[in-house]
């Protein structure tokens, strides 16, 4: 392993901050998509792993979160296209009582990286959330996210609540995080399902047609 992508990654497992580590790794041409998922993600799969065994518990969670967030945002350009025309509007929100938000987030940066104007509603988003938001901004697609399997029960109440709203458009939703299936998702009738930040793009993109 490249001792850039290695340092990130046991870093974030310590939960120290990986900013500097990470602009020195983008220096050095290391692809951002690499630093990424070998790095950073890869350690917060070690963190719950970690969490599993009982070796790690809720604060070093905390801790090596900030460390990967804040190298997410020095991540976040180089993952990005620019100077792409607006694909359309996405909604987006970890569910009600889910606090989880790094994957969310990821998705919202790629999703915006591929020209869509995201609405981003953070964490513990109720269903009544979602329907203001979705009623306010219109969009063509309402994106949720779930990390817990005891709340991605809520992914389903929030599709049941809005069968009792009216829209004026088409409304797509699509869904994911760590315990979501494909199974999941049609047995609960959303539109889609995406295991990764990049295939929510190409979901999006497939459900609007661009
Ligand atoms: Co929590 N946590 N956590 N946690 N946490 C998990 C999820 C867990 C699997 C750890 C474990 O046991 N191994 C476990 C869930 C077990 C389960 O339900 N099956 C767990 C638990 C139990 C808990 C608490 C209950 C612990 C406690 O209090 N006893 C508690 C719950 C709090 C709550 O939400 N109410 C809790 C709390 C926390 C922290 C707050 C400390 C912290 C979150 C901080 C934050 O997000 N700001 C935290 C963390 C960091 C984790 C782990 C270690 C890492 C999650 C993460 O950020 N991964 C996690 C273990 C793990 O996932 N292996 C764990 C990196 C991120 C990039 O991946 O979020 O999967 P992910 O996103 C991916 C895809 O899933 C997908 O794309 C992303 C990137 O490509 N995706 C989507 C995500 N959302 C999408 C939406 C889409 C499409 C794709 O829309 C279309």
């Amino acid at each position: 392993m490249d001792k850039h992508i290695q340092e990130i990654y046991t870093n974030i497992i310590r939960g120290e901050q990986v900013d500097e580590t990470v602009q020195t790794a983008l220096d050095s041409s290391l692809d951002p998509g690499i630093i990424l998922n070998e790095g950073m993600i890869a350690a917060m799969s070690e963190v719950g792993r970690l969490f599993d065994e009982g070796e790690f518990f809720v604060p070093e969670m905390l801790i090596a979160a900030r460390a990967m967030q804040g190298g997410l945002a020095i991540l976040k350009p180089y993952l990005q296209q620019t100077g792409i025309e607006s694909a359309g509007t996405i909604v987006i929100g970890t569910v009600k009582g889910d606090l989880h938000d790094i994957g969310k987030n990821l998705v919202a940066m790629m999703l915006e990286g591929a020209g869509f104007e995201v609405i981003d509603l953070g964490s513990d988003v109720s269903p009544e959330k979602f329907i203001e938001a979705v009623k306010e901004h219109n969009p063509d697609v309402l994106a949720m996210s779930a990390l817990l399997t005891t709340t991605m029960l809520n992914m389903e109440a929030t599709i049941k609540a809005f069968k009792e709203v009216e829209l004026t458009k088409k409304l797509h939703v699509i869904i994911g995080g760590a315990p979501v299936t494909e199974g999941y998702a049609k047995s609960i009738d959303a539109d889609g399902f995406a295991p990764d930040a990049s295939k929510a793009v190409n979901l999006a993109k497939v459900l609007l047609s661009i």
